[in-house]
């Protein structure tokens, strides 16, 4: 079972200003592909992994994978499953502040909404070289965790379950903001969609 480039779910374009659209082409249909297309390749050499779903495979790439392709799986899984959930937890007429199950987690952990943005802002600032500044589901504390992880690191691979994350790769937003990751962190919030988290967190509260 051959793993699959998704099709986004709204146009290169559906993100502007905040994303322009040649960032939104390059990233999704070069980026992702090359992930997907690397994860596949690194499977030839790994086929007991090959039939797993994505967050299987990442959720024990650790200790399954042979020596020999496991770095591989670990970046190109990795990339294949947070560019997925990437797309999924963007949208046009995003934005705003979120309401119900995920207002109320993100009250608990952070107290209230700009203290978590700023959270997450930090994360990504401070995130040296390339990586993620993530919103994880902690299944053990059942709570909402504020994490940062370089590269394609999953935090699946931790036994969290993401449900928000930016990527804070200079592919991410080069073209647009160049040098100025703070003010892409900012733009950003004027992309999420916040009923994408909200069926995120819901799976990780049910345990998928
Ligand atoms: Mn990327």
């Amino acid at each position: 079972m051959a793993h699959t480039l998704p099709q986004l779910p709204y146009a290169f374009d559906a993100l502007e200003p905040h994303i322009d659209a040649k960032t939104m082409e390059i990233h999704s249909q070069k980026h992702h592909k090359a992930y997907v297309d690397n994860l596949n390749k690194a499977l030839e050499s790994a086929p007991d992994l090959a039939g797993l779903p994505i967050v299987e495979l990442l959720r024990k790439v650790k200790t399954s994978a042979p020596d020999s392709v496991k770095q591989a799986i670990i970046n190109n899984g990795g990339g294949h499953h947070n560019h997925a959930l990437f797309w999924e937890i963007m949208g046009p007429g995003g934005g705003g502040e979120p309401a119900g199950a995920v207002a109320d987690a993100l009250k608990a952990a952070f107290g209230d909404f700009a203290k978590f943005k700023d959270t997450v802002k930090q994360n990504g600032l401070t995130q040296f070289g390339s990586g993620w500044t993530w919103i994880v589901w902690n299944p053990t504390a059942t709570k909402l965790e504020a994490i940062k992880r370089a590269n394609q690191d999953s935090p699946l691979m931790d036994g969290l379950v993401p449900i928000l994350g930016i990527d804070v790769w200079e592919h991410a937003y080069y073209l647009k903001y160049q040098n100025l990751r703070a003010n892409y962190l900012d733009a950003w919030w004027n992309v999420v969609n916040w009923k994408a988290v909200e069926a995120k967190l819901a799976a990780a509260k049910a345990g998928k």
